[in-house]
């Protein structure tokens, strides 16, 4: 038993600590930032990036969760942020990942973050 265990201990360090060479090829663990898409919003603590945007109507839009700060690699610390419109329409309330809105109508569309409040707002026009 006790020699099992190191055997899986042994293994586990073989992929866990790197490779040779001094660099390791491995993706970095969960809890990372998402770059926004070219004309996308970068979701921050406590800004939407750019806080206003115009777009033609039937323009999707989409919102990218960077709200993540520390190392990957020993734990990094995320905070939920959600995308609310006035109009009812919302994203879920997410600490990674993206969120996407098409315009189908002319308009301005405001929303804010529900936890922040007013304080973490934007707003998207079709036209
Ligand atoms: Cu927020």
């Amino acid at each position: 038993m006790l020699k099992q265990v190191c055997t899986t201990v042994a293994i586990a360090c073989l992929f866990g600590c790197g490779g040779s060479g001094g660099y390791s090829t491995s993706p970095p663990p969960g809890g990372v930032n998402t770059p926004p898409p070219t004309g996308g919003i970068s979701v921050t603590n406590n800004a939407f990036t750019p806080a206003a945007k115009t777009v033609p109507v039937g323009t999707a839009v989409t919102w990218a969760w960077n709200s993540c700060s520390g190392d990957v690699y020993s734990g990094q610390t995320c905070v939920s942020h959600n995308v609310v419109f006035d109009d009812g329409v919302s994203s879920g309330l997410q600490d990674q990942g993206t969120y996407s809105r098409t315009f189908t109508a002319a308009g301005t569309y405001p929303y804010h973050c529900a936890i922040h409040g007013l304080a973490m707002a934007g707003s998207v026009t079709a036209n």
